[in-house]
């Protein structure tokens, strides 16, 4: 297991490296290039840069979050092959730099959808949360708005401003898509950039869709363990897998997510950790990573990962603000920072036992 901190770059991640490299057992830095839109071509001389710095404080480049897919790739339309291409060179850039985890996700639009970036928790900590009867009784361009105006002129992830200017545009793209055409258009996407993918051995992981049902009649189709199934057999590749992100998968209080896991060892690529609290039907807000602050397990999955063979990189996902930090959104260092010292916790544990367990 390769435990890392997802970092936005400079210019975006008030978080600088050093501090990274002072949690314990961080080893990798998840980055990204924050400033390109998607669909541009990602130069290589970029993602070397991005590496060295990253090298320089003396962590690894593990992994890219995200590469995003353009809404002509998701919607179908038919310059998708062009933007296609483009993805294409931009995992040739990064397979040159020796980059071979890429985490992407499919949804419409939007990427993760919160009704409340600072919702105040009973300990005074601040965190993201979602209401169903709050996102339906907006549309969508006051939604992205409001989440621009509480984001404390930080740049969210998948909430950029120049996307805002086209929401309605977006919209009108998805209009004859629905699952099963959305799903049909994934398909499409993988099967193009796996040859690329083989040449460098790269590591595709597509993120769930957060929260994992349908937003704004968008249609969402990567919501749980058969339907991430589903798509890694019709493209059944080793290298087409999945980011095991076990909050957006859990923000259903129905999902099963050890189940999850098992069903889809092998093919998890990448683990995003964090636990959720459920608050009622369609509702959830976000909590410490301990299992005791939320409705998830957080050892029941840190033991079914390690029991699927898991061996790769593992991130806590967004963390409570606390201690008056004040940064991105659900991405401050401090929580995030004890989310690992506790996940490195469950991990000793379980790889200890498992040990115990096989030389017994
Ligand atoms: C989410 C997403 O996991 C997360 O932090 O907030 O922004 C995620 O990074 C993307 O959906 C992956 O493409
Ligand atoms: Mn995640």
């Amino acid at each position: 297991m390769k435990m890392c901190f997802r970092w936005f770059g400079p210019g975006f991640d008030p978080i600088p490296l050093a501090h990274i490299r002072q949690i314990p057992g961080v080893r990798g830095v998840i980055g990204t290039l924050y400033d390109l839109p998607a669909g541009a071509p990602w130069p290589r001389d970029r993602v070397r840069a991005l590496r060295e710095q990253v090298e320089a404080a003396g962590l690894e480049l593990s992994g890219i979050e995200s590469v995003n897919v353009h809404d002509a790739i998701k919607a179908g339309l038919p310059e998708r092959d062009r933007y296609i291409e483009a993805y294409i060179a931009s995992l040739k850039a990064l397979g040159e730099e020796d980059v071979d985890l890429v985490c992407y996700n499919f949804m419409p639009v939007f990427d993760w959808t919160r009704s409340d970036l600072a919702k105040p928790r009973e300990d005074g900590a601040t965190v993201l949360a979602y209401d169903q009867a709050a996102v339906d009784a907006v549309d969508p361009e006051a939604a992205f708005a409001a989440v621009e105006a509480a984001s404390g002129g930080f740049t969210l992830p998948g909430w950029e401003p120049e996307r805002l200017a086209r929401v309605r545009e977006l919209f009108e793209l998805y209009r004859e898509v629905d699952e099963e055409r959305l799903l049909e258009n994934l398909i499409y996407f993988a099967k193009a950039i796996m040859p690329t993918c083989a040449r460098y051995g790269i590591r595709m992981a597509i993120h769930p869709d957060d929260p994992a049902w349908p937003v704004f009649g968008l249609p969402r189709i990567v919501t749980g363990g058969e339907r991430m199934l589903r798509f890694l057999k019709a493209v059944d590749d080793p290298l087409n897998g999945v980011t095991l992100c076990s909050g957006s998968l859990g923000s259903r209080a129905d999902a099963d997510i050890p189940g999850i896991i098992a069903s889809l060892a092998g093919r998890i690529h990448f683990a995003h950790l964090r636990n959720v609290r459920h608050t009622g039907p369609g509702r959830f807000e976000e909590a410490a990573h301990l299992s005791g602050d939320g409705s998830l397990d957080m050892y029941a999955i840190v033991k079914a990962l390690y029991e699927s063979g898991f061996d790769g990189a593992i991130r806590p996902d967004h963390g409570r603000m606390i201690w008056g930090e004040r940064g991105m959104p659900g991405y401050g260092l401090y929580d995030r920072a004890l989310g690992i010292a506790y996940l490195n916790g469950l991990w000793e544990a379980v790889e200890k036992e498992g040990r115990n367990g096989r030389s017994a």
